[in-house]
């Protein structure tokens, strides 16, 4: 049978990573099987061009994921997929967390044919055997016969073929402009291509911040894949950079990255001690990175960005979030350790909790910008179903659009905060974003990169004018000119320093990283 893998786009901006349920699925999918990949990222189809599609490769079976965020889109699909008599399965967080709406179980219209709730791994090849004799039951839940659940154990995790893979509708150099290729060329970076690739090493996270549907959905239960088949993974990876000349970063995609500090430790130094370094990037909580001897390893095994939830400069606040194991007054002195290694942040808030009041963007931004610089991010508190901060609200009848997944619109809130209105709360995330991303914010955080290799002024920069896109999406040609003009003195430094960088000669590696002496862990 020809099957379909679909992972749909949210609308308006794009991801620029492959989603990491179609490899795992394609890799599980029993013998005899041929399995199409298309990701709406990559290949922005509307819902006639993937019916054609569909009937064109004659497919018999379409599975699609999406988070809430995408959902609207993934039923407009699958209702397109139906249409032309293909059955659907839908899997991923949404429809664990509401298996009635894709089922029309509430008052809404079909828009699957089955659902795989929670972790398919378990679950894939028995639907696909019942797809194939044509008898789908409507939903496969991972349990087993006496009706417990059962977690995937990651200790037989399966290979992914990365180095046999097309992944050339993912290469971000094709999607970078032309001045920004010739800088990296000049820097010594003439990648063919560049990719950023998810690699799970583990899943679970059992701290329950009350607005995150992880621990709901993969559960407390914390579980790792070996060190020996993660690394394994990085060298194939390693292998295929060479062969494409090219260059590969991997996101490591668990919720936290370093939840068990001891073993991904071990990890790191198994990475460094069979050379499988690539850059990478991870979720890791604030609270975790206290421990220096944690952030050496990071950075010695090729750790470069970090991604941290801060969510809110105010303790109470994080308290109301479940999230009091944040400490602010760390933060700083956290940023310039890993500063200190080389390693930048993407620090993530949330703006329209119960304790925020009017001015909390100013307030925020007066802090961040006495960090080291980084990639700040800001969000609305978001009300996913599944969630307790969802039942808290609808319990209290403070959710405006109880299912404002269905009309999907991009930083607004959906319920009413105790401290400050929607629209204040909204004003102020446009705020945080327009200040961290203005032309002359990007500048200073160029120049107080002064220190650093040159590779980080160029990295840094080109993440900003990206980062800023999550916001003021930048899918135009108009759109980028219009940046790049508005940046042009941070773009002419670099490509001056470029040029400077051309005629002198190099003492060290451009991409090198400069890692401190290990001091003792301080946590
Ligand atoms: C990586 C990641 C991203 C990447 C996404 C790009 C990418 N290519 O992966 C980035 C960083 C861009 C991102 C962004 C966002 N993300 Co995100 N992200 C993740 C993360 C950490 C890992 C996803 C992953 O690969 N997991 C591992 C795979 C194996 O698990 P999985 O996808 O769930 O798939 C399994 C099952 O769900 C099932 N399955 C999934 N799909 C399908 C389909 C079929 C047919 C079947 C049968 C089964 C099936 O089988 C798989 C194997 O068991 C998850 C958290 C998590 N641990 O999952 C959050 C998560 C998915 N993200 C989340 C959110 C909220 C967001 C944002 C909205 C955040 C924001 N405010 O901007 C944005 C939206 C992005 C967008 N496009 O608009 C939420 C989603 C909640 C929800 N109900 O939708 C999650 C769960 C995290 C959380 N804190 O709650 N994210
Ligand atoms: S630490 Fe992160 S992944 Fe874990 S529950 Fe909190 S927000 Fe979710």
């Amino acid at each position: 049978m020809n099957i379909l893998l679909y992972s749909p786009d949210n609308e308006i901006t794009n991801n620029f990573m492959p989603h990491l349920w179609m490899f795992l699925l394609r890799s599980l999918t029993p013998p005899g099987h041929q399995v199409f990949l298309v990701d709406g990222n990559a290949q922005r189809l509307s819902a006639s061009d993937l019916a054609h599609y569909v009937e064109r490769n004659r497919i018999g079976l379409v599975g699609i994921g999406a988070m809430t965020r995408m959902i609207r889109k993934a039923y407009l699909m699958a209702d397109a997929v139906r249409a032309v008599g293909v059955p659907v399965v839908m899997g991923g967080p949404h429809v664990t967390e509401v298996p009635d709406e894709p089922l029309g179980r509430d008052g809404e219209p079909r828009h699957a044919d089955a659902i795989a709730l929670g972790e398919a791994d378990y679950t894939w090849p028995r639907i696909v055997a019942d797809a194939e004799r044509g008898a789908l039951q409507e939903i496969y839940a991972p349990v087993d016969e006496a009706g417990r659940e059962v977690k995937p154990s990651l200790a037989n995790y399966p290979e992914i073929p990365w180095d046999r893979m097309d992944l050339d509708q993912f290469n971000l150099v094709g999607r970078f402009p032309k001045w920004a290729r010739r800088i990296l060329s000049v820097a010594g970076m003439t990648w063919r291509s560049f990719h950023l690739v998810p690699i799970e090493s583990g899943r679970g996270c059992p701290y329950g911040c009350e607005f995150c549907t992880v621990t709901g959905f993969f559960g407390d239960s914390i579980r790792f894949r070996s060190n020996a088949s993660v690394v394994d993974e990085l060298l194939k990876l390693k292998q295929l950079e060479k062969r494409q000349k090219g260059k590969i970063a991997v996101f490591f995609i668990d919720d936290n990255f370093a939840i068990n500090p001891r073993r991904t430790k071990s990890l790191l130094r198994d990475i460094i001690a069979r050379n499988a370094q690539v850059p990478w990037v991870a979720q890791i909580s604030m609270n975790l990175l206290r421990d220096e001897e944690l952030v050496s390893l990071i950075a010695e095994s090729g750790g470069k960005v970090i991604f941290m939830g801060l969510e809110s400069i105010d303790p109470e606040n994080l308290k109301t979030v479940r999230k009091g194991f944040n400490k602010p007054e760390e933060y700083k002195a956290i940023l310039e350790c890993l500063e200190r290694y080389g390693i930048y942040a993407i620090t993530s808030f949330i703006f329209g909790m119960d304790g925020d009041s009017p001015g909390v963007a100013q307030r925020t931004l007066d802090v961040v910008r006495t960090w080291p610089p980084g990639f700040p991010v800001f969000g609305l508190l978001t009300p996913y179903p599944g969630t307790p901060l969802y039942s808290k609200l609808a319990a209290a009848g403070r959710l405006t659009r109880p299912k404002h997944w269905l009309e999907f619109r991009p930083f607004t809130m959906d319920f009413s905060p105790l401290g400050i209105s929607p629209e204040q709360a909204e004003e102020e995330v446009r705020q945080a974003w327009d200040s961290s991303y203005k032309p002359a914010t990007n500048a200073a955080a160029i120049a107080k990169l002064e220190s650093r290799p040159f590779a980080d002024r160029i990295i840094h920069l080109l993440g900003r004018l990206a980062f800023r896109g999550i916001y003021f999406p930048q899918m135009t040609r108009r759109e980028w000119t219009r940046v790049l003009f508005q940046n042009r003195s941070s773009i002419l430094r670099v490509i001056l320093e470029a040029l400077r960088f051309k005629h002198q000669p190099r003492s060290t590696e451009p991409l090198s990283i400069e890692v401190p002496e290990a001091a003792e862990p301080s946590a």
